[in-house]
């Protein structure tokens, strides 16, 4: 498909190249859907990124990501804050301000954040702070530092979003387990869907979730997670199969504290980068009746961050 929204979706240089043609969707998501894992970078000129970034994105700014969210068909954005711009939440906070309500952030702080900074963070419509555990992406920050963040945060009503490697599990258990907060985690603790879906890896995680009430799992990032690939590349029919079982598992056994977003502009992929439109046809595989799609993309984002609205 050519590009919906002229203009909007033209490329930026850099080597992080989003696919700027991205596909209707057939699935048609639920009215007021959230798209709950989206990043905004840069521009650049306007909103540097960090020095101690482990990469350099092409700009894919907030006007770029509204279009997507229409031309998706969805009501609302959740925007994560990317580690390419630190603890630096200009970008992030931006956007939230630009969407006209339509869009609540998660941000990354220091331990000797402020409670003004906070307060202005909160009132931008940041309603979490994301913990990267990932090492490719992030220097290691001792665990007392971000325990204090949770506690400082907690007054807010913020929620903490992790990210980690499966493999890195049981040596973090005890400080996820230790959170006083809702917890979320992205994309499932990034799973090896080459291993067995009811092997000790991902049992661990399930048991993670069922153990912990306050555990949620953002079911994202099929791209990411496949061996298999996208059709174009394999020539099968349906998207990323190998994740499905993985992700359906999620959303079939924990419904009420489950999350999904495009994690649009995709850092770091360099295999090939996904058709957002392809992603959003991968939903009903997952969430395979109209209440857990409703559940999943409506009512638990908006019970999440957009309490106020009332949904239950
Ligand atoms: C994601 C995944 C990645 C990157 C980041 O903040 C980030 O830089 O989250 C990754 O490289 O796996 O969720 O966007």
């Amino acid at each position: 498909m050519s590009k919906p929204v002229t203009g909007a979706f033209e490329k930026t240089k850099g080597w992080l190249d989003w696919y700027d043609g991205p596909s209707k969707p057939r699935f048609v998501l639920p009215a007021g859907a959230v798209d709950a894992h989206c990043h905004v970078f840069g521009p650049g000129a306007e909103f540097p990124f960090a020095p101690e970034r482990k990469y350099t994105p092409c700009d894919a700014g907030k006007a770029q990501l509204f279009a997507l969210r229409d031309h998706l068909g969805f009501a609302r954005n959740v925007i994560v804050q990317a580690t390419c711009h630190g603890a630096d939440n200009s970008a992030m906070a931006d956007a939230c301000r630009a969407s006209g309500g339509r869009a609540r952030g998660v941000a990354t702080v220091r331990r000797n954040v402020t409670d003004a900074e906070l307060d202005a963070l909160h009132q931008a419509g940041v309603r979490g702070v994301r913990f990267n555990f990932v090492k490719r992406l992030v220097d290691f920050t001792p665990k007392d530092e971000l325990m204090d963040i949770a506690g400082h945060i907690s007054r807010l009503g913020w929620h903490v979003v992790i990210y980690f490697e499966a493999v890195d599990l049981p040596e973090l258990w005890d400080f996820f387990t230790a959170l006083p907060t809702t917890v979320v985690v992205d994309h499932m603790g990034r799973p090896d869907v080459s291993k067995p879906i009811d092997g000790s890896e991902f049992e661990l995680f399930l048991r993670f979730m069922r153990e912990h009430p306050n555990v949620w799992s953002k079911v994202s990032c099929p791209e990411r997670l496949s061996v298999a690939g996208p059709p174009a590349l394999n020539g099968e029919q349906s998207a990323y199969r190998d994740v499905v079982p993985f992700a359906r598992k999620v959303v079939e056994e924990f419904p009420d504290r489950v999350l999904w977003g495009t994690d649009w502009p995709h850092p770091n992929l360099k295999s090939h980068m996904p058709d957002d439109g392809l992603l959003v046809d991968f939903i009903p595989h997952i969430a395979v009746n109209a209440e857990l799609q409703r559940k999943l993309l409506v009512d638990n984002p908006m019970r999440l961050y957009w309490p106020e609205e009332g949904r239950t």
